[in-house]
């Protein structure tokens, strides 16, 4: 059925031409080619692309469609949607979703290759301005594909069990050998409101994604798939993936909840990220990590590289510290049992990284070397009305540096404090000799729970954004 239920068009410039846009009703689950199959939808679309629509209608829930081979791309402007849920594409008849070895060219016994195009459910290729939702997409080797593409929206969709390289990969790999990273190949995406599961990576803004936001998502591995390794919740691999939004999304039991690697300029905000081996790690500029909550992990937020600017603010960080391991070496994971790797924030994945001070600095000020250094907490054993923290921080001179103060229930299982409750904040100004001394007051409860003792913890992020490791822990009570 092919009608034209709506009588917009395209007006190109120049008014010479009308594209009419045609909405396609797929109301079979049949995948003969014949009208009103999926496939013949998508064959019309792109035979006159121009802001068409493929409405699926479907006459019972669930309506699978199996397919018996890959569809093709789709060519955009177009949208394609579900009228209502239910609607299931599924390649099941040609790819185990659940068995990596379905997806040739993957590295048997490592996490999902970010370098796989391979075999997706749908796709946008060279092409953008394509919204797809209200689908269930299953047993591909990815689950959406957007291959140096641009606009498209996806949104409101569940994707599972696919076995290459992620749920929805997002990426502008040029398809060279070396690497294929082109800035800006794959820019100006919406990927939200998404359920994910069972993907191995649950999304990619890989080689070249630029100014894409997730948000909304919800993602997880229940770490129980053997033919499938588990990998990262969102990876950024290869350059050039700058000026991304990840926000508001949970993420649980991947090997990295986020795996940024070099990736700059980016906000990762509000977001729930628990039982991942890795909760963040990044080693790319200007990275703000701000409000939210990573908890059950084994290691919280790492990040790297001297030249890495990571503002870590205003987080629940706590509880971390478990023994999660993720399995056969994927990229950002670890099978070490004995990985130091157990802090709310790590600098450099390596286990507490010491204070450098003045005597081991060659201009004989302390902080010469990344990560920036951390406050040291010392004041008496109990508070009253309000609890004082005292302390003290060896940086740079002159430096300006903002010391965020946390309380704690209580150490995590490997025992560091990290930072459960965020208290406030006070920025200072180191002297000529690169120390202050600083006092810090807050209401008598916290823990805002009643609790008569805590761990306060505090970090300290210098002028040019980069956060330091958690301080060690202050332990305090009430006094009776
Ligand atoms: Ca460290
Ligand atoms: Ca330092």
């Amino acid at each position: 059925m092919k009608t034209k239920p709506f009588a917009f068009g395209v007006l190109l410039f120049g008014g010479a031409t009308i594209a009419q846009a045609d909405t396609f009703v797929v109301n079979s689950t049949a995948d003969d080619g014949s009208a009103n199959t999926l496939r013949w939808a998508i064959v019309q679309n792109n035979a006159h692309p121009g802001g068409n629509t493929i409405q699926i209608v479907p006459s019972a829930s669930p309506f699978r469609i199996k397919l018996n081979s890959l569809l093709p791309p789709i060519i955009g402007p177009a949208t394609v949607t579900a009228t209502s849920r239910g609607v299931v594409i599924d390649g099941g008849n040609f790819i185990d979703g659940n068995n990596q070895a379905s997806c040739p060219g993957e590295t048997g016994g490592f996490g999902p290759n970010v370098r796989s195009l391979q075999k997706p459910g749908l796709a946008v290729v060279d092409s953008g301005n394509v919204e797809i939702s209200n689908l269930e997409i299953t047993n591909f080797c990815i689950g959406v594909m957007l291959l140096r593409s641009h606009d498209n929206h996806v949104h409101h969709n569940t994707i599972h069990n696919t076995s290459g390289a992620a749920g929805v990969l997002v990426t502008g790999d040029d398809g060279t050998a070396a690497g294929g990273s082109t800035t800006g190949l794959s820019t100006r995406n919406l990927i939200e409101y998404n359920t994910v599961y069972e993907t191995g990576d649950g999304m990619e803004c890989t080689r070249g994604t630029t100014f894409t936001t997730y948000q909304f998502n919800t993602m997880f591995e229940f770490r129980g798939r053997p033919n499938v390794p588990y990998s990262q919740g969102i990876e950024c691999a290869g350059s050039g993936n700058d000026n991304n939004v990840i926000q508001f999304n949970a993420f649980k039991g991947y090997s990295d909840g986020l795996q940024m690697n070099s990736a700059s300029n980016l906000l990762i905000l509000e977001n729930i990220i628990a039982g991942t081996t890795y909760g963040i790690t990044t080693a790319g500029a200007s990275v703000t990590i701000k409000n939210n909550l990573i908890t059950a992990n084994r290691m919280g937020v790492g990040p790297s590289g001297a030249a890495s600017h990571v503002t870590i603010t205003r987080n629940r960080i706590y509880n971390n510290g478990k023994p999660l391991l993720s399995v056969a070496g994927s990229a950002g994971g670890t099978t070490n049992p004995n990985s130091p790797a157990l802090l709310g924030i790590d600098f450099g994945v390596n286990g507490v990284s010491p204070n450098d001070l003045a005597v081991s600095c060659g201009d004989g000020f302390p902080d010469c070397t990344p990560p920036q250094n951390f406050p040291v907490l010392s004041s008496g054993s109990t508070w009253n009305s309000t609890v004082n923290l005292a302390g003290t921080l060896a940086s740079r001179p002159n430096a300006s540096i903002t010391i965020e103060f946390f309380a704690n229930h209580g150490l995590n299982v490997a025992g560091f404090a990290e930072g459960e409750v965020y208290l406030g904040s006070q920025t200072v100004t180191t002297d000529p000799t690169g120390n202050i001394s600083f006092t810090f007051s807050t209401p008598a409860d916290p823990l805002g729970d009643g609790s008569t003792s805590a761990y306060f913890t505090a970090t300290a992020t210098n002028a040019s954004g980069q956060t330091s490791e958690f301080s060690s822990a202050l332990s305090l009570r009430r006094a009776q």
